[in-house]
């Protein structure tokens, strides 16, 4: 692809306006180079501009899911709640949007067609859906994990004559679900949020469910000041601290320098000890405590939890048992009860979803062992029988982690295509760079900690060291930076390694490409820990990037 002569050229062009895409530009700015963003969206906020289904929240606390490059970011916005709903985050993306001056530089409804690598000129050559061409000496992909939507090809689904409705694309005007009977496919993470929502609303509502998902309470609470005290009393982040708002505020540095010493960067203290040297009182006990902080943290409920397959079935069973305690029809319950390593498809934290169950308007439709036939133009034909629908939903998640960027047409050297190279599942160095694709970055990409952990530091720590990367770069006078085929290849052979035997990948679920058809079976993000990994692209940077060829201007 050639440029037109009079084509803009950047020093960085950035996909994506999301929590990566924003503070990529802020600190490339910050450094001086000349940058560019295109977002397919009409507004910054990536995942939470598009996922607006009822009960969308971040499952980790708000005080963690921020930013922390910014003191008097952190200090002057106040969260509301203790997990914040999808229109407070997209209020606070656009607050920093709008705090940094962001936007005269995001080029909005434009959606990346191709990029393209000019050998010639070391330069990455961009197409974009209006026909517009630019180019930049570096192209990094901020486009997320979760952001390019899973709907199964369901015969029969395009004649559905009802409203259809994609949790991860949700509308942007509110839905009246009165009166309606109303389907929803799926009980993951999405579902579990929105279902309790809409069964409130709805004249009926059908589940249809394949596989049960563990989920623990979140007890989400408001968070607000009181204007008399000035203080919140209220624990916005109570899992072993017990930290109001304005203690974590007092001291936030330490939250985060917590937050980076643990696998997830999540500060938690997981429990010290084995379930396996704990009596069964002191078990339960630790458990009834867990329950009651809700939330993620609930997997540090022992430090054996993710690597004794014993340890982890005496959690899986005591959610069980929570689940047949509150589900009052056996038989619901009974059909609730997830029987995989729990843990092992991201855990979900949600408020009322198996209480929903106790409604009469809502019925679990198991569809387990016979699924579903085919969408009909007025409803779910499932176990020899129509569900008559108003609304159909889907709840079916997402072409997690590389979907977003396997449909840009991404040629590297060579004409080397992006989906040529990942046809057997995704590879990369560290997960932020591509043997064969110079210049290229990618922010929380597969072979990175990114989902595994607090998506927000580790967004921070991607976008920092590539930062650090073009600085050391410009300061050289180098043109181009590459993996080499063999680093990379020991990376993804280290990733495999670590993957091998872990909980996360006893099981069949996005993190390994599960949910797609004909998708390779690769387990994505890096599971060896957020300190462990941060070490090794410290070390990397610190031996004048170990595992990359660097090549001149000229060279
Ligand atoms: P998930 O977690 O991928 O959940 C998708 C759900 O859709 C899950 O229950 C699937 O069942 C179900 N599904 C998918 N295809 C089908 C078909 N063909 N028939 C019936 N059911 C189906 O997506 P979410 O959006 O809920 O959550 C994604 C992440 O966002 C989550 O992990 C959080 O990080 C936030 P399955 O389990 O595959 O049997």
């Amino acid at each position: 692809m050639d440029a037109p002569t009079n084509s803009p050229h950047y020093d960085v062009v950035i996909v994506g306006a999301g929590f990566a895409g924003l503070y990529m530009l802020h600190r490339l700015r910050g450094a001086g180079f000349k940058t560019h963003v295109f977002e397919r969206a009409s507004d910054v906020g990536g995942t939470w501009y598009w996922n607006r289904y009822p009960g969308a929240r971040c499952d980790v606390e708000s005080m963690q899911y921020a930013y922390s490059f910014s003191p008097e970011l952190e200090q002057e916005w106040e969260w509301t709640e203790r997990y914040a709903t999808q229109p407070e985050i997209l209020r606070y993306v656009n607050h920093v949007a709008g705090r940094f001056d962001l936007r005269r530089d995001i080029q909005f409804n434009t959606r990346v067609a191709a990029a393209i690598f000019d050998e010639t000129d070391s330069r990455w050559m961009i197409e974009t859906s209006d026909g517009g061409r630019t180019s930049a000496n570096y192209c990094v992909i901020a486009t997320g994990c979760l952001s390019t939507i899973n709907t199964p090809n369901f015969e029969g689904l395009e004649s559905f004559a009802g409203s259809l409705y994609h949790t991860g694309e949700w509308p942007h005007h509110e839905i009246d679900f009165s009166d309606q009977q109303v389907g929803i496919i799926g009980t993951g993470s999405s579902a579990i949020q929105s279902i309790p929502l809409i069964a409130e609303q709805a004249k009926h509502l059908y589940v249809f469910q394949r596989t049960p998902h563990y989920t623990v309470p979140a007890w989400n609470q408001p968070l607000q000041t009181d204007p008399k005290t000035q203080h919140s009393g209220r624990k916005a982040y109570g899992y072993d601290e017990d930290l109001t708002m304005e203690e974590i505020k007092a001291d936030y540095l330490g939250l985060r320098q917590r937050a980076r010493k643990t696998f997830a960067a999540l500060a938690f203290t997981p429990n010290p000890r084995s379930a396996l040297e704990m009596t069964e009182t002191e078990r339960q006990q630790e458990f009834e405590n867990r329950w009651k902080r809700g939330g993620l943290p609930f997997q540090g409920v022992f430090r054996d939890f993710a690597v004794s397959r014993e340890a982890n079935e005496l959690a899986a069973e005591f959610v069980r048992q929570k689940i047949q305690h509150i589900v009052k029809d056996s038989v619901v319950a009974e059909a609730l009860l997830p029987t995989y390593t729990i843990g092992c498809k991201r855990l979900a934290v949600d408020t009322g979803y198996y209480e929903t169950y106790n409604r009469p308007n809502v019925t679990l439709v198991n569809v387990s062992k016979s699924p579903i036939e085919r969408i009909t133009p007025a409803g779910v034909y499932a176990l020899g029988r129509e569900y008559p629908l108003n609304s159909l939903i889907m709840a079916t998640g997402f072409d997690a982690m590389t979907g977003t960027l396997l449909k840009i047409n991404i040629q590297g050297r060579g004409g080397l295509r992006l989906h040529e190279k990942w046809a057997e599942g995704p590879r990369a160095y560290l997960g932020l760079c591509l043997a064969g694709f110079p210049n290229l970055f990618t922010i929380t990409g597969p072979g990175s900690p990114s989902v595994l952990t607090n998506m927000l530091l580790s967004i921070e720590q991607h976008v920092d060291w590539i930062v650090d990367c073009l600085e050391y770069l410009r300061d050289r006078n180098i043109a181009e930076i590459e993996p080499t085929l063999e680093a990379e290849n020991e990376w993804v052979t280290h990733n495999n390694e670590v993957a091998s035997d872990h909980i996360r990948n006893s099981c069949s679920s996005w993190y390994v490409g599960g949910n797609i058809e004909g998708k390779p079976r690769v387990f994505m993000p890096y599971v060896g820990g957020f300190p462990n990994y941060v070490e090794k692209c410290r070390n990397i940077a610190a031996t004048g990037y170990k595992g990359f060829v660097l090549r001149g201007v000229g060279s």
